[in-house]
């Protein structure tokens, strides 16, 4: 394939100050992000949950591949049924799948089997990774670095969602093949995550959990 034209690019030109003021205000606004298990059932309009998806789709990929697609569900029936084939494999996970350690690691956040958020929440979007494309003859096409990628994108997703003033739960319901069957999905594309997105009950309560410091988490090298 030809080089594509290149185009000038220069964003913003901030001074120190202003760089450091900036990114320690969005620290203080991406600290207050929490996932949440309960949701309020008010509705979110199309149009927020189009631009959550416009952001995750801003994020960077493997040669450019864009290697996701992202299923947004709202119709009450298809949450059903979602809901029920989730709480199917997660009931034989938290009763015999998952070893003692996992459930240790989970208990102090209180999760069970129970999955009600998912029929409760306006929306959720289950994320898919494309493992390769498919073009219009159905010719396979190469991906590169696939879950990378679409972790970036989750990552974006997410953010964008808190920006919207909502809340999502990043949900591994395991294994999560059924949603290839319940949302028809190609073979191509396999499901990483499923974000139900809305606004957070009135009662809704989150452990009193807290992040590492950057201290423990930053190694320079000066
Ligand atoms: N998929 C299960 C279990 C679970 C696993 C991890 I790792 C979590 O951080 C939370 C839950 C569930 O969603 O309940």
């Amino acid at each position: 394939m030809e080089k594509k034209p290149f185009v000038p690019y220069q964003p913003e030109r901030l001074t120190v100050k202003e760089s450091v003021e900036r990114v320690a205000n969005y620290y203080s606004f991406m600290n207050e992000r929490r996932s949440c298990r309960d949701f309020s059932s008010e509705s979110v309009p199309k149009e927020i949950i189009d631009s959550i998806i416009a952001t995750a789709g801003t994020a960077p990929s493997g040669a450019h591949k864009q290697p996701w697609t992202f299923c947004a569900i709202s119709n009450p029936d298809l949450k059903k049924k979602i809901r029920e084939a989730a709480e199917e494999e997660e009931y034989q996970s938290y009763n015999g799948r998952m070893p003692q350690e996992w459930l240790d690691d989970l208990a102090p956040l209180g999760t069970d089997w129970r999955k009600e958020f998912i029929e409760i929440a306006p929306w959720i979007i289950v994320v898919f990774k494309q493992n390769y494309g498919l073009d219009l003859e159905g010719n396979k096409k190469k991906h590169y670095y696939v879950n990378e990628s679409v972790g970036l994108a989750s990552g974006f997703l997410l953010s964008a969602i808190h920006q919207a003033g909502l809340v999502a739960l990043t949900h591994t319901p395991s294994p999560m093949d059924f949603l290839s069957n319940l949302l028809g999905r190609p073979k191509n594309e396999k499901p990483i995550l499923l974000v139900p997105i809305g606004y957070p009950a009135k009662d809704c309560m989150v452990p009193d959990i807290e992040r590492k410091t950057v201290k423990e988490t930053v190694v320079y090298y000066e």
